[in-house]
């Protein structure tokens, strides 16, 4: 083991997940001094992990366009004419040839997304052949296909899924604003669904959407209370997309950005703090201090789903220089 490694990992203190977090107290945090708040949530990651690891996810879109709900980030909707066509679904060689690759550049999870309400069971059919053959490669699986309907889940759990992501995307009071094809209610049920089939819980949310300070404490808020908590928080910085109603969202300050990830850390202190979309428009700098302020995975591949992400080769120095390892 590298000697470095074995200095900064301290052994997890017993460490209660509190969840039972307000939405005040969530405030309070993201409005601690700067420097305050990412000491603190610099040191319960050293508690947790081992801070010079970070986890690789890659994303593939097996079925891009053409999704019948409204949501106003994104590009996939049919309610928003943006370049993004609704086209078939990937074939399983397709998919299980960009599983070959993202492990051939040292991803440790591959997850797949549709843009769909949730999985019609003839379509649920084609991803457990997908599920089944991306596993036998030996990586972790993730899928993302929306809301599941009864048994869904546990079909995809004994294909071999090991996580589903269902982002609850923001605050509940927010959520209206934003999608007006379902209700915060269904995608809760659909990650209770998930737990009870066993799987790993991936779920986040976006921030740069117009939303206050307030608004995202309450996303925090929902995410830390959720029962067990989240193996994964994505956090996703809103990628503007022409075409969408937020396509003119009011950036977020990258300090803020900053401050959303810290309080992420130290509310899911054993999450998996994922710094998600919006990673190209990052400078380094301010990527290192999200990794110093708790974010220990990425989306690691040249595109998220329909946009781009950092290229392979230009997140391999980044890595380098921050002497961070895939694990
Ligand atoms: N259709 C499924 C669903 O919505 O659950 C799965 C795919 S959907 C594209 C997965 C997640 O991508 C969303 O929950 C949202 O958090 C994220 N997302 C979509 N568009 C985005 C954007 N423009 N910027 C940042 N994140 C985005
Ligand atoms: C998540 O939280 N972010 C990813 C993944 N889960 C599915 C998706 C980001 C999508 C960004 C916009 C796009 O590429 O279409
Ligand atoms: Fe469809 Fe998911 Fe995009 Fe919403 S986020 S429009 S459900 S693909």
């Amino acid at each position: 083991m590298h000697s470095a490694t074995m200095v900064l990992k301290r052994p997890a203190t017993p460490h209660p997940e509190n969840t039972n977090w307000s939405v005040d107290d969530v405030e309070a945090l993201l409005g601690l001094p700067l420097m305050e708040l990412v000491f603190r949530a610099a040191e319960i990651h050293r508690q947790f992990f081992d801070p010079t690891k970070i986890q690789l996810s890659t994303l593939v879109s097996i079925k891009t366009g053409g999704c019948p709900e409204d949501c106003g980030y994104c590009p996939q909707s049919v309610h928003h004419d943006t370049p993004v066509a609704d086209q078939p679904m990937m074939t399983v060689d397709e998919v299980v040839d960009a599983a070959r690759q993202a492990k051939a550049n040292g991803a440790g999870r591959f997850c797949m997304g549709a843009a769909w309400r949730g999985p019609k069971d003839a379509d649920l059919q084609k991803t457990l052949e997908m599920v089944r053959e991306v596993k036998a490669l030996g990586l972790e699986t993730c899928a993302t296909f929306g809301l599941l309907r009864e048994g869904q889940a546990e079909q995809l759990k004994n294909a071999g899924l090991d996580y589903y992501n269902h982002n609850l995307d923001t605050a509940p009071d927010k959520y209206a604003d934003i999608i007006q094809t379902r209700e915060y209610e269904d995608r809760l049920d659909t990650l209770g669904k998930v737990r009870k089939a066993g799987l790993s819980v991936c779920c986040g949310g976006i921030v740069g959407m117009n939303e206050t300070r307030t608004d995202r404490a309450g996303l925090i808020a929902q995410l830390a209370n959720l029962d067990p908590q989240p193996e994964s928080v994505p956090v996703n910085n809103l990628v503007q997309v022409v075409g969408t109603p937020l396509q003119n969202a009011e950036r977020l300050d990258w300090t803020e950005f900053v401050r959303t990830i810290a309080v992420a850390r130290i509310t899911m202190p054993a999450s998996y703090v994922r710094l998600s979309a919006g990673r190209r428009e990052m400078d380094e700098a301010t990527q290192a201090l999200c990794f110093l302020a708790g974010a220990n995975s990425i989306f690691y591949g040249d595109k998220l789903l329909t946009t781009g992400n950092p290229d392979v080769v230009a997140d391999q120095a980044l890595m380098s220089k921050l002497d961070l390892q895939a694990l």
